[in-house]
Protein backbone atom coordinates (compact mmCIF):
# COMPACT_ATOMS: atom_id res chain seq x y z
CA UNK A 1 0.00 0.00 0.00
CA UNK A 2 1.14 3.33 -0.80
CA UNK A 3 1.52 6.39 2.24
CA UNK A 4 -1.34 8.14 2.97
CA UNK A 5 0.25 11.19 1.96
CA UNK A 6 1.75 10.71 -1.46
CA UNK A 7 -0.32 12.60 -4.02
CA UNK A 8 1.70 11.57 -7.56
CA UNK A 9 2.28 8.17 -9.28
CA UNK A 10 4.95 9.84 -10.29
CA UNK A 11 6.84 12.93 -9.09
CA UNK A 12 9.52 14.44 -10.91
CA UNK A 13 13.10 15.12 -10.57
CA UNK A 14 12.84 18.46 -9.80
CA UNK A 15 10.72 21.28 -9.72
CA UNK A 16 11.25 24.68 -11.14
CA UNK A 17 9.49 27.72 -8.92
CA UNK A 18 10.51 31.36 -9.62
CA UNK A 19 13.68 30.46 -11.82
CA UNK A 20 15.14 28.38 -9.56
CA UNK A 21 15.43 24.45 -9.68
CA UNK A 22 14.84 22.39 -6.79
CA UNK A 23 16.00 18.36 -6.51
CA UNK A 24 12.67 16.68 -5.32
CA UNK A 25 12.35 13.46 -2.71
CA UNK A 26 10.37 11.72 -0.73
CA UNK A 27 9.38 14.48 1.17
CA UNK A 28 7.91 16.83 -2.01
CA UNK A 29 4.42 17.22 -2.03
CA UNK A 30 3.71 20.32 -3.71
CA UNK A 31 1.63 19.57 -6.55
CA UNK A 32 1.46 21.66 -10.22
CA UNK A 33 -1.74 22.73 -9.40
CA UNK A 34 -0.48 24.43 -6.13
CA UNK A 35 2.92 25.93 -8.05
CA UNK A 36 0.24 27.17 -11.07
CA UNK A 37 -0.67 29.81 -7.51
CA UNK A 38 2.94 31.22 -7.60
CA UNK A 39 3.83 34.76 -9.16
CA UNK A 40 0.03 35.96 -9.64
CA UNK A 41 1.07 38.36 -7.18
CA UNK A 42 -2.58 39.49 -6.51
CA UNK A 43 -1.46 42.23 -3.94
CA UNK A 44 -0.01 44.54 -6.82
CA UNK A 45 -2.90 44.41 -9.06
CA UNK A 46 -4.04 48.17 -8.15
CA UNK A 47 -7.31 47.88 -8.56
CA UNK A 48 -7.72 44.16 -6.66
CA UNK A 49 -9.65 44.11 -3.92
CA UNK A 50 -6.49 42.48 -2.10
CA UNK A 51 -4.64 44.89 -3.26
CA UNK A 52 -6.70 48.06 -2.00
CA UNK A 53 -6.91 46.15 1.53
CA UNK A 54 -3.11 46.11 1.40
CA UNK A 55 -3.01 49.46 0.84
CA UNK A 56 -5.23 50.10 3.81
CA UNK A 57 -3.59 48.22 6.11
CA UNK A 58 -0.02 49.64 5.34
CA UNK A 59 -1.49 53.42 5.66
CA UNK A 60 -1.39 52.57 9.73
CA UNK A 61 1.75 51.87 9.36
CA UNK A 62 3.44 54.61 7.90
CA UNK A 63 7.42 55.30 6.89
CA UNK A 64 9.32 56.50 8.25
CA UNK A 65 9.50 53.83 11.36
CA UNK A 66 7.59 51.43 8.95
CA UNK A 67 9.22 49.98 5.50
CA UNK A 68 6.33 48.47 3.76
CA UNK A 69 7.16 45.40 1.78
CA UNK A 70 6.57 42.70 0.32
CA UNK A 71 8.13 39.44 -0.76
CA UNK A 72 7.31 37.63 -4.05
CA UNK A 73 9.55 34.23 -3.95
CA UNK A 74 7.26 31.65 -1.39
CA UNK A 75 10.21 29.00 -1.45
CA UNK A 76 11.51 28.87 2.14
CA UNK A 77 13.80 27.05 4.03
CA UNK A 78 12.86 24.56 6.56
CA UNK A 79 15.07 26.45 8.89
CA UNK A 80 13.68 30.27 8.27
CA UNK A 81 9.79 28.81 8.44
CA UNK A 82 10.29 26.49 11.32
CA UNK A 83 13.33 26.38 13.44
CA UNK A 84 14.86 30.00 13.57
CA UNK A 85 11.31 31.01 15.12
CA UNK A 86 11.43 27.90 17.54
CA UNK A 87 9.03 25.37 16.38
CA UNK A 88 9.68 22.10 18.17
CA UNK A 89 10.75 18.49 16.10
CA UNK A 90 6.84 17.59 16.53
CA UNK A 91 4.95 20.68 15.66
CA UNK A 92 2.31 19.45 13.65
CA UNK A 93 2.85 22.56 11.43
CA UNK A 94 5.85 20.95 10.05
CA UNK A 95 4.13 17.59 8.85
CA UNK A 96 3.88 16.73 5.07
CA UNK A 97 0.01 16.43 5.83
CA UNK A 98 -0.16 20.78 6.39
CA UNK A 99 2.94 21.89 4.44
CA UNK A 100 3.54 21.99 0.97
CA UNK A 101 6.97 20.92 0.91
CA UNK A 102 9.76 21.54 -2.19
CA UNK A 103 12.26 18.81 -0.32
CA UNK A 104 13.20 17.86 3.38
CA UNK A 105 14.67 20.98 3.44
CA UNK A 106 12.55 23.54 1.24
CA UNK A 107 9.13 24.54 1.68
CA UNK A 108 6.37 26.64 0.33
CA UNK A 109 6.63 29.07 3.40
CA UNK A 110 3.55 28.95 5.62
CA UNK A 111 3.35 31.98 6.42
CA UNK A 112 4.95 35.41 6.16
CA UNK A 113 6.79 35.03 10.22
CA UNK A 114 9.30 32.85 7.91
CA UNK A 115 11.01 36.07 7.02
CA UNK A 116 11.25 37.95 10.75
CA UNK A 117 14.59 37.09 10.87
CA UNK A 118 15.74 38.95 7.19
CA UNK A 119 13.87 41.84 8.22
CA UNK A 120 14.92 42.00 11.57
CA UNK A 121 18.81 41.93 9.99
CA UNK A 122 17.51 44.09 7.92
CA UNK A 123 17.25 46.70 10.51
CA UNK A 124 20.38 45.67 11.89
CA UNK A 125 22.35 46.32 8.39
CA UNK A 126 20.22 49.59 8.21
CA UNK A 127 20.92 51.28 11.46
CA UNK A 128 22.76 54.31 10.31
CA UNK A 129 21.84 55.02 7.08
CA UNK A 130 17.76 54.79 8.08
CA UNK A 131 17.94 55.05 11.80
CA UNK A 132 14.25 55.68 11.61
CA UNK A 133 12.88 52.85 10.35
CA UNK A 134 12.31 50.75 13.37
CA UNK A 135 9.54 48.58 11.72
CA UNK A 136 8.13 47.38 9.11
CA UNK A 137 5.20 45.43 7.37
CA UNK A 138 5.71 42.59 4.99
CA UNK A 139 3.34 40.98 2.65
CA UNK A 140 3.21 37.66 0.80
CA UNK A 141 1.03 34.63 -0.12
CA UNK A 142 1.45 32.05 1.49
CA UNK A 143 0.56 28.18 1.29
CA UNK A 144 -0.89 25.36 3.23
CA UNK A 145 -2.63 22.23 3.20
CA UNK A 146 -6.12 22.62 4.90
CA UNK A 147 -9.69 21.95 4.46
CA UNK A 148 -12.14 23.58 2.05
CA UNK A 149 -14.63 25.78 2.24
CA UNK A 150 -15.53 29.42 1.85
CA UNK A 151 -12.62 30.88 3.85
CA UNK A 152 -10.24 28.26 3.26
CA UNK A 153 -8.09 28.18 0.26
CA UNK A 154 -4.63 26.53 -0.01
CA UNK A 155 -2.89 29.84 -1.03
CA UNK A 156 -3.40 33.28 1.00
CA UNK A 157 -2.06 35.87 2.04
CA UNK A 158 -0.69 37.20 5.30
CA UNK A 159 0.33 40.57 6.04
CA UNK A 160 3.06 40.66 9.19
CA UNK A 161 4.14 43.70 10.86
CA UNK A 162 7.03 44.63 14.09
CA UNK A 163 8.07 47.21 15.56
CA UNK A 164 11.33 46.97 17.74
CA UNK A 165 13.13 49.71 20.22
CA UNK A 166 16.67 50.17 21.28
CA UNK A 167 17.50 49.15 25.32
CA UNK A 168 21.13 49.69 27.05
CA UNK A 169 23.29 47.02 25.24
CA UNK A 170 24.75 45.77 28.31
CA UNK A 171 22.83 44.85 31.66
CA UNK A 172 19.24 45.44 29.84
CA UNK A 173 17.25 44.68 32.79
CA UNK A 174 18.92 47.04 34.99
CA UNK A 175 17.80 50.07 32.81
CA UNK A 176 14.45 48.49 32.02
CA UNK A 177 12.11 51.58 33.52
CA UNK A 178 13.75 53.89 31.23
CA UNK A 179 13.19 51.48 28.32
CA UNK A 180 9.60 51.36 29.90
CA UNK A 181 8.91 54.74 29.59
CA UNK A 182 10.97 56.07 26.18
CA UNK A 183 8.13 52.65 24.80
CA UNK A 184 5.05 54.50 26.66
CA UNK A 185 6.48 57.72 25.62
CA UNK A 186 5.19 56.60 21.67
CA UNK A 187 2.06 54.96 22.83
CA UNK A 188 1.09 58.21 23.80
CA UNK A 189 1.83 59.59 20.08
CA UNK A 190 -1.03 57.00 18.79
CA UNK A 191 -4.19 58.80 18.91
CA UNK A 192 -6.82 57.37 20.85
CA UNK A 193 -9.92 55.79 19.79
CA UNK A 194 -13.54 55.09 21.65
CA UNK A 195 -14.39 51.83 20.67
CA UNK A 196 -14.89 49.27 23.44
CA UNK A 197 -12.22 46.49 23.57
CA UNK A 198 -13.04 43.64 25.73
CA UNK A 199 -9.41 42.62 27.68
CA UNK A 200 -9.94 40.63 30.74
CA UNK A 201 -6.82 38.82 30.83
CA UNK A 202 -3.71 39.91 32.81
CA UNK A 203 -0.66 40.86 30.10
CA UNK A 204 1.25 38.62 31.66
CA UNK A 205 -0.11 34.98 33.28
CA UNK A 206 2.94 33.07 34.65
CA UNK A 207 1.46 29.83 33.35
CA UNK A 208 -0.76 30.93 29.92
CA UNK A 209 1.33 33.60 28.74
CA UNK A 210 4.77 34.20 30.49
CA UNK A 211 7.05 36.97 31.25
CA UNK A 212 10.39 36.09 29.12
CA UNK A 213 11.88 36.53 33.24
CA UNK A 214 15.60 35.94 32.01
CA UNK A 215 15.31 39.04 29.50
CA UNK A 216 12.59 41.12 30.36
CA UNK A 217 11.04 43.18 33.40
CA UNK A 218 6.87 43.41 33.57
CA UNK A 219 7.39 47.00 32.87
CA UNK A 220 9.14 47.03 29.58
CA UNK A 221 6.79 44.16 28.35
CA UNK A 222 3.48 45.90 29.89
CA UNK A 223 4.62 49.27 27.51
CA UNK A 224 5.37 47.02 24.30
CA UNK A 225 1.86 45.31 24.75
CA UNK A 226 0.08 48.69 25.34
CA UNK A 227 2.46 49.94 21.85
CA UNK A 228 1.04 47.04 20.07
CA UNK A 229 -2.49 46.36 21.31
CA UNK A 230 -2.69 50.40 20.28
CA UNK A 231 -1.50 50.16 17.10
CA UNK A 232 -3.81 47.54 16.16
CA UNK A 233 -6.82 48.78 17.47
CA UNK A 234 -6.46 51.64 15.42
CA UNK A 235 -5.75 49.32 12.27
CA UNK A 236 -8.91 47.74 12.98
CA UNK A 237 -11.10 50.24 13.72
CA UNK A 238 -9.68 52.06 11.06
CA UNK A 239 -10.96 48.97 8.26
CA UNK A 240 -14.41 48.76 10.23
CA UNK A 241 -14.91 52.29 9.93
CA UNK A 242 -14.34 51.90 6.32
CA UNK A 243 -16.58 48.78 5.83
CA UNK A 244 -19.45 50.20 8.12
CA UNK A 245 -19.37 53.12 5.39
CA UNK A 246 -19.31 51.01 2.43
CA UNK A 247 -22.28 49.21 3.90
CA UNK A 248 -24.41 51.94 4.38
CA UNK A 249 -23.52 53.96 1.09
CA UNK A 250 -24.74 50.81 -0.54
CA UNK A 251 -27.77 50.07 1.02
CA UNK A 252 -28.55 53.77 0.64
CA UNK A 253 -29.84 54.19 4.19
CA UNK A 254 -28.05 56.03 6.96
CA UNK A 255 -28.49 52.89 9.29
CA UNK A 256 -26.81 54.29 12.56
CA UNK A 257 -23.76 51.22 12.45
CA UNK A 258 -23.72 48.50 14.79
CA UNK A 259 -21.20 49.72 17.25
CA UNK A 260 -17.69 48.06 16.54
CA UNK A 261 -16.89 45.31 19.28
CA UNK A 262 -13.07 43.97 19.56
CA UNK A 263 -11.90 41.57 21.96
CA UNK A 264 -7.93 40.29 23.11
CA UNK A 265 -7.98 36.80 23.88
CA UNK A 266 -4.67 35.15 24.99
CA UNK A 267 -2.94 32.76 22.47
CA UNK A 268 0.70 30.75 21.77
CA UNK A 269 2.94 31.03 19.43
CA UNK A 270 6.52 29.48 19.50
CA UNK A 271 7.92 32.48 18.36
CA UNK A 272 6.36 35.11 20.38
CA UNK A 273 5.54 35.64 24.38
CA UNK A 274 3.19 36.75 25.96
CA UNK A 275 0.98 36.70 23.37
CA UNK A 276 -2.25 37.59 22.11
CA UNK A 277 -5.03 36.96 19.26
CA UNK A 278 -7.92 39.98 17.92
CA UNK A 279 -11.08 39.36 17.68
CA UNK A 280 -13.66 41.03 16.01
CA UNK A 281 -17.29 41.10 16.18
CA UNK A 282 -18.80 40.68 12.92
CA UNK A 283 -22.27 39.66 11.91
CA UNK A 284 -22.92 37.50 14.96
CA UNK A 285 -19.56 35.89 15.62
CA UNK A 286 -16.12 36.50 16.77
CA UNK A 287 -13.90 36.47 13.89
CA UNK A 288 -10.36 36.03 14.55
CA UNK A 289 -8.14 38.79 12.45
CA UNK A 290 -4.37 38.36 13.60
CA UNK A 291 -1.85 36.64 16.02
CA UNK A 292 0.68 38.59 17.55
CA UNK A 293 3.03 38.86 20.62
CA UNK A 294 6.11 40.37 22.15
CA UNK A 295 8.90 38.76 20.27
CA UNK A 296 11.16 36.27 21.61
CA UNK A 297 14.59 37.70 22.86
CA UNK A 298 16.37 34.48 21.42
CA UNK A 299 15.15 35.28 17.96
CA UNK A 300 16.13 38.71 17.91
CA UNK A 301 19.78 37.85 19.43
CA UNK A 302 19.43 35.65 16.87
CA UNK A 303 19.07 38.33 14.12
CA UNK A 304 21.57 40.67 15.26
CA UNK A 305 19.60 42.90 17.02
CA UNK A 306 20.35 41.43 20.80
CA UNK A 307 19.75 45.01 22.41
CA UNK A 308 16.50 45.64 21.11
CA UNK A 309 12.65 44.99 22.64
CA UNK A 310 9.65 44.58 20.53
CA UNK A 311 6.73 43.02 18.83
CA UNK A 312 5.35 41.37 15.89
CA UNK A 313 2.12 40.15 14.55
CA UNK A 314 0.54 38.45 11.36
CA UNK A 315 -2.80 38.88 10.19
CA UNK A 316 -5.13 37.00 7.29
CA UNK A 317 -5.34 39.10 4.37
CA UNK A 318 -8.60 37.51 3.02
CA UNK A 319 -9.69 37.41 6.36
CA UNK A 320 -10.07 41.52 6.18
CA UNK A 321 -10.66 41.78 2.43
CA UNK A 322 -14.07 39.77 2.53
CA UNK A 323 -15.48 41.40 5.41
CA UNK A 324 -14.77 45.13 3.78
CA UNK A 325 -16.10 44.10 0.51
CA UNK A 326 -18.41 41.72 1.03
CA UNK A 327 -17.12 38.94 -0.63
CA UNK A 328 -19.06 35.40 0.23
CA UNK A 329 -16.05 33.60 -1.18
CA UNK A 330 -12.67 33.11 -0.86
CA UNK A 331 -12.02 31.25 -4.58
CA UNK A 332 -13.25 34.98 -6.04
CA UNK A 333 -10.16 36.19 -5.06
CA UNK A 334 -8.40 34.45 -7.95
CA UNK A 335 -11.22 34.77 -10.39
CA UNK A 336 -10.03 36.12 -13.65
CA UNK A 337 -13.97 37.12 -14.50
CA UNK A 338 -14.13 40.79 -15.78
CA UNK A 339 -17.58 40.56 -13.64
CA UNK A 340 -15.68 40.22 -10.30
CA UNK A 341 -12.21 42.37 -11.01
CA UNK A 342 -14.66 45.25 -12.96
CA UNK A 343 -16.47 46.06 -9.57
CA UNK A 344 -12.96 47.37 -8.21
CA UNK A 345 -10.81 50.41 -7.97
CA UNK A 346 -7.75 51.57 -6.07
CA UNK A 347 -8.57 53.25 -2.64
CA UNK A 348 -12.58 52.41 -2.76
CA UNK A 349 -14.25 50.13 -0.64
CA UNK A 350 -17.78 49.22 -2.46
CA UNK A 351 -19.57 46.30 -1.76
CA UNK A 352 -19.49 43.07 -4.13
CA UNK A 353 -22.40 42.53 -6.23
CA UNK A 354 -22.34 39.04 -6.70
CA UNK A 355 -23.39 38.08 -10.30
CA UNK A 356 -25.21 35.00 -9.87
CA UNK A 357 -24.94 32.16 -7.45
CA UNK A 358 -25.33 29.15 -9.27
CA UNK A 359 -26.58 25.53 -7.81
CA UNK A 360 -24.61 23.75 -5.98
CA UNK A 361 -23.81 19.83 -6.62
CA UNK A 362 -23.45 17.80 -3.52
CA UNK A 363 -22.22 14.62 -4.13
CA UNK A 364 -21.19 12.24 -0.92
CA UNK A 365 -18.29 10.02 -0.78
CA UNK A 366 -18.26 6.83 2.32
CA UNK A 367 -15.03 4.86 2.49
CA UNK A 368 -13.70 2.34 5.30
CA UNK A 369 -9.93 3.59 6.17
CA UNK A 370 -7.26 1.02 5.10
CA UNK A 371 -6.38 -1.09 8.54
CA UNK A 372 -8.02 -1.24 11.96
CA UNK A 373 -9.24 1.79 13.52
CA UNK A 374 -7.10 4.65 13.70
CA UNK A 375 -7.26 7.19 16.88
CA UNK A 376 -6.81 11.11 16.22
CA UNK A 377 -6.28 12.94 13.10
CA UNK A 378 -3.14 11.85 12.06
CA UNK A 379 -1.39 8.83 13.62
CA UNK A 380 -2.09 5.42 13.12
CA UNK A 381 -3.12 3.22 16.13
CA UNK A 382 -1.60 -0.79 15.46
CA UNK A 383 -0.14 -0.87 12.17
CA UNK A 384 -2.90 0.97 10.41
CA UNK A 385 -1.76 3.14 7.26
CA UNK A 386 -2.05 6.70 9.11
CA UNK A 387 -4.81 8.62 7.79
CA UNK A 388 -5.32 12.42 7.86
CA UNK A 389 -7.87 14.70 6.40
CA UNK A 390 -5.90 16.92 5.04
CA UNK A 391 -4.72 14.12 2.70
CA UNK A 392 -8.58 13.85 1.70
CA UNK A 393 -8.93 17.36 0.69
CA UNK A 394 -5.58 17.35 -1.39
CA UNK A 395 -7.36 14.65 -3.31
CA UNK A 396 -10.35 16.25 -4.00
CA UNK A 397 -8.16 19.41 -4.48
CA UNK A 398 -6.07 18.11 -7.26
CA UNK A 399 -8.83 16.38 -9.26
CA UNK A 400 -11.68 19.16 -8.69
CA UNK A 401 -9.72 22.04 -8.27
CA UNK A 402 -11.91 25.86 -8.12
CA UNK A 403 -15.23 23.90 -9.13
CA UNK A 404 -15.02 22.79 -5.23
CA UNK A 405 -17.05 24.86 -2.70
CA UNK A 406 -16.80 22.88 0.42
CA UNK A 407 -15.67 19.44 1.91
CA UNK A 408 -17.46 18.48 5.24
CA UNK A 409 -17.24 15.02 6.87
CA UNK A 410 -21.01 14.19 8.07
CA UNK A 411 -20.10 10.79 9.19
CA UNK A 412 -17.87 8.94 10.74
CA UNK A 413 -18.20 4.98 12.59
CA UNK A 414 -15.86 2.08 13.96
CA UNK A 415 -17.42 -0.95 12.85
CA UNK A 416 -17.87 -2.95 16.31
CA UNK A 417 -16.82 -6.20 15.28
CA UNK A 418 -14.23 -5.11 12.46
CA UNK A 419 -12.87 -2.17 14.11
CA UNK A 420 -12.53 -0.99 10.57
CA UNK A 421 -13.41 2.39 10.86
CA UNK A 422 -15.74 4.40 8.25
CA UNK A 423 -15.87 7.86 7.17
CA UNK A 424 -18.31 9.65 5.09
CA UNK A 425 -17.55 13.08 3.35
CA UNK A 426 -20.00 15.56 1.32
CA UNK A 427 -17.88 17.35 -1.58
CA UNK A 428 -20.47 20.42 -2.86
CA UNK A 429 -19.25 21.34 -5.95
CA UNK A 430 -20.40 24.72 -7.37
CA UNK A 431 -18.39 26.77 -10.26
CA UNK A 432 -18.55 30.69 -9.33
CA UNK A 433 -18.87 30.90 -13.00
CA UNK A 434 -21.18 28.58 -14.52
CA UNK A 435 -23.48 26.29 -14.29
CA UNK A 436 -22.07 22.86 -13.45
CA UNK A 437 -24.44 20.48 -15.39
CA UNK A 438 -24.83 16.71 -13.17
CA UNK A 439 -22.66 14.87 -15.60
CA UNK A 440 -20.18 16.51 -15.36
CA UNK A 441 -20.07 16.70 -11.53
CA UNK A 442 -20.35 12.83 -11.93
CA UNK A 443 -17.65 12.69 -13.80
CA UNK A 444 -15.04 14.73 -11.84
CA UNK A 445 -16.78 12.77 -8.62
CA UNK A 446 -15.97 9.55 -10.50
CA UNK A 447 -11.94 10.68 -10.90
CA UNK A 448 -12.46 12.21 -7.01
CA UNK A 449 -13.10 8.66 -6.13
CA UNK A 450 -10.37 6.51 -7.69
CA UNK A 451 -7.83 8.72 -6.17
CA UNK A 452 -9.05 8.17 -3.12
CA UNK A 453 -8.76 4.60 -3.61
CA UNK A 454 -5.15 4.86 -5.40
CA UNK A 455 -3.65 7.40 -3.32
CA UNK A 456 -5.17 6.77 0.44
CA UNK A 457 -5.70 2.94 -0.53
CA UNK A 458 -9.27 3.42 1.30
CA UNK A 459 -12.25 1.12 0.04
CA UNK A 460 -15.26 2.49 -0.98
CA UNK A 461 -18.21 2.00 0.39
C1 LIG B 1 0.40 32.74 12.11
O1 LIG B 1 0.50 32.42 10.95
C2 LIG B 1 1.49 33.51 12.84
N1 LIG B 1 2.66 33.54 11.96
C3 LIG B 1 0.99 34.91 13.18
C4 LIG B 1 1.95 35.69 14.05
C5 LIG B 1 2.88 36.56 13.48
C6 LIG B 1 1.92 35.57 15.44
C7 LIG B 1 3.76 37.28 14.29
C8 LIG B 1 2.78 36.28 16.25
C9 LIG B 1 3.71 37.15 15.65
P1 LIG B 1 -2.06 31.84 12.28
O2 LIG B 1 -1.80 30.49 11.77
O3 LIG B 1 -3.08 31.98 13.37
O4 LIG B 1 -0.74 32.53 12.86
O5 LIG B 1 -2.51 32.75 11.06
C10 LIG B 1 -2.61 34.17 11.18
C11 LIG B 1 -3.86 34.67 10.47
O6 LIG B 1 -3.90 34.18 9.13
C12 LIG B 1 -5.14 34.17 11.11
O7 LIG B 1 -5.51 35.00 12.18
C13 LIG B 1 -6.11 34.27 9.94
O8 LIG B 1 -6.56 35.62 9.79
C14 LIG B 1 -5.25 33.94 8.75
N2 LIG B 1 -5.41 32.54 8.29
C15 LIG B 1 -4.90 31.42 8.87
N3 LIG B 1 -5.22 30.31 8.14
C16 LIG B 1 -5.93 30.75 7.06
C17 LIG B 1 -6.52 30.09 5.90
N4 LIG B 1 -6.41 28.77 5.70
N5 LIG B 1 -7.19 30.85 5.00
C18 LIG B 1 -7.27 32.19 5.18
N6 LIG B 1 -6.73 32.87 6.23
C19 LIG B 1 -6.06 32.17 7.17
MG1 LIG C 1 -4.63 31.46 14.57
Amino acid sequence: TKSAASQTSEQPSDLTIEADTYKTDQWTNTPDTILSHVGRRLYLDENHPLAITRKLIESQFPAPSYGNYSEKNPVVSTKHNFDVLGFPADHPGRSRTDTYYVNDKTVLRTHTSAHQQAYFQQIARNESTRPEEVGYTVIADVYRRDAIDRSHYPVFHQMEGAMLWKRPSTDPLSASKETAAKIMADVEKIPKHDVIVEDPNPTIHDQRNPLQSEHHSAEEVEAVAAHLKRSLERMVIKIFTEASKAAAASSGVDVEAEPLKVRWVEAYFPFTSPSWELEVFWQGDWLEILGCGVIKQDLLINSDVPDRIGWAFGLGLERIAMLLFNIPDIRLFWSRDERFLSQFRAGEIARFEPFSKHPACYKDVAFWLPGAAVTGGSSAAGGAVPFHENDVMEVVRLVGGDLVEDVTLIDEFTHPKTQRKSMCYRINYRSLERTLTNEEANEIDLRVREKLVGDLGVELR
